[in-house]
Order: structure tokens, then sequence, then C-alpha cells
């Protein structure tokens, strides 16, 4: 497939969005497509383990729906950390209402999403009125339209999602369609996918040594409640994916930031095998 062998930075030249063309030259100029999943109930947490993966990540995704302390601070301190690393936020906030709802949730209450986010998911089930809603939201807002976009989420990782057939295909129709404020596309494989400039965020990665022990018993590729893992080669080569999620793989090894520079390394030798000619 043309568009999976195509070079990050050709693709970057190639995309009609702004962002998208920001994160496939910040992939090809740091050589990473990791995304480090920061699931942590606590800030302190989160920001060690930023500034512990930070050299080694393109983009930082938190839920911050999930942390007991949330603050102002909290966010300038991570930002300051993407700075100084040079790393793109994700807040993984999966909108999923009506435009108009969608638009308060992303620029007001206590997290205000778009005053911080590089970048957010939003699901595709209510249709284009949520991409309106938040870039409404942008709009009568202090941040950039420019500097913001979203993935949308087209196929999850989890066992038996409904993500599937023709849900599938019209949710990459709405990334592809909407280009205006869509960066790229959180899903399981690059089928049906022809835009060179929408990236691939694919999450349920890890290696099967990073299972302390579960693979023992042939069951490891899932977590008991849903989740279900690939190895990294094994969704670059065979899945399309441009940036893979781990999260547990690395926020529960004894050196996150030694295990964050092993998936950095695997994942860039199966893209280099990938785009190879
Ligand atoms: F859209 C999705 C999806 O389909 N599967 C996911 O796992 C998002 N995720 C996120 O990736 C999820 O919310 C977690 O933050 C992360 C996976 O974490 P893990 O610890 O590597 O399983």
């Amino acid at each position: 497939e043309e568009r999976l062998k195509t070079t990050f930075e050709s693709r970057a030249e190639k995309s009609s969005n702004a962002m998208s063309a920001k994160i496939l030259r910040l992939v090809a100029s740091k050589r990473t497509t990791l995304c480090v999943a920061a699931d942590l109930s606590n800030t302190d947490k989160v920001l060690e383990l930023a500034n512990a993966v930070g050299p080694y990540i393109c983009i930082f995704k938190t839920h911050v729906d999930a942390l007991e302390d949330f603050s102002k601070k909290f966010v300038q301190e991570l930002q300051q950390l993407a700075k100084v690393h040079n790393f793109l936020i994700m807040e993984d906030r999966k909108f999923g209402d009506i435009g108009h709802t969608a638009s308060l949730q992303y620029g007001a209450g206590c997290f205000n999403i778009a005053d911080w986010a590089d970048l957010v998911t939003v699901h595709a089930i209510p249709g284009p009125g949520i991409i309106d809603g938040l870039i409404n939201c942008l709009e009568n807002s202090k941040s950039q339209l420019s500097d913001r976009a979203c993935f949308i989420v087209a196929e999850m990782s989890s066992k038996d999602t409904l993500t599937t057939g023709s849900y599938l295909s019209a949710a990459i129709k709405l990334a592809e369609t909407r280009e205006d404020f869509v960066a790229g596309i959180v899903s399981q494989s690059a089928t049906g996918i022809s835009s060179p400039g929408l990236v691939q965020l694919t999450p349920g990665v890890r290696t099967i040594s990073s299972q302390n022990g579960k693979e023992r018993n042939g069951t490891s590729r899932e977590d008991g409640l849903g989740q279900q893992y690939n190895s990294p080669d094994h969704v670059v080569l065979e899945r399309g994916a441009d940036i893979a999620v781990v999260g547990r793989g690395i926020t529960e090894a004894d050196s996150p930031s030694d295990a964050a520079k092993l998936y950095r390394d695997l994942l860039w030798k199966a893209y280099e095998e990938r785009v190879a000619v």
C-alpha cells in the first residue's frame, strides 16, 4: 500500500492539516513513533513519568478525569516538560456528545482541555456536528485553531468492540472529509485509510516479555478487562500503525524510561522495515 510505504517526511508535505504535518515532522526528526499512555491517578506520578519517558516519545497521552489532584499548576508543569523534551500532549477524552455539549466539555469546566491539550480524541458516533462543536469552541477561545486537532476513534482495541463494518468505514470517511480539524485516526488497522496526511494511532500494544510472566499460561494478550494486545512489530508491519500507544507495558516496568527506550527502538525498526524499498 502506497500510504504505508511513504516516509513520514513526505507524508508531512502531503498533509492538509497543520497539526498532522507537525506530528509527522516531529516523529521524523525525533525518530520515535511511541506514545505513552499515562494512566496514573496522581499528578506527581504523571509528571515523573513524563520526565522519564519524554526523550523517547512523540506524544504523551493523558486521562485527566482519572486524576485525584488535577490542577492548573499540573498542566503548566506538563506543558513545560513537553517543551523541554519536545513532545505533544493528547487528552484521550473521547468526546461523544452533540456539538454544543462537546464544545462546553472541551473549552470549559474544571479541565479546560482546549486551553492545554494539543490533541484530543473524538468518537465518530455523533457525526460531523461534534467536529463543528470543537471548532466552534476554539473560535471563541484564546487557543489557535491551527495549534489544535483531533483524532477520530474509528476502531477500538477491546474485545467484541462494536466499532466494526459500516461504523468503521463511516468513521474513517468522517476523518477523511474533515481534515480541517482531524489529524488522525485511532484504529487497529489501516484498511480504508487513504489520505497520506492522516496519522494512524494504535493502542493495545505490549511486548510479551513485559507482561510479568503472564505469557507462561498462554493467555497473555489480554488484561482481563477486555483490552487486547499486539506486539510493536505486528501493529506497525501488519496493521499500519504510525504511532503506537503503550500504557502499562511502560508504566508497570521497573524502569519506565528503559522500557520507553526499548519500545521506541522496536517501533522505529519496524517503521524502517515498512518503508524500506
Ligand atoms: F481508543 C482506545 C482504544 O481502542 N484502546 C485503548 O486502549 C484507547 N485506548 C487507550 O490506550 C486507553 O484509554 C489507555 O489509555 C491506553 C492503553 O493502555 P494499556 O495500559 O497499554 O492497555
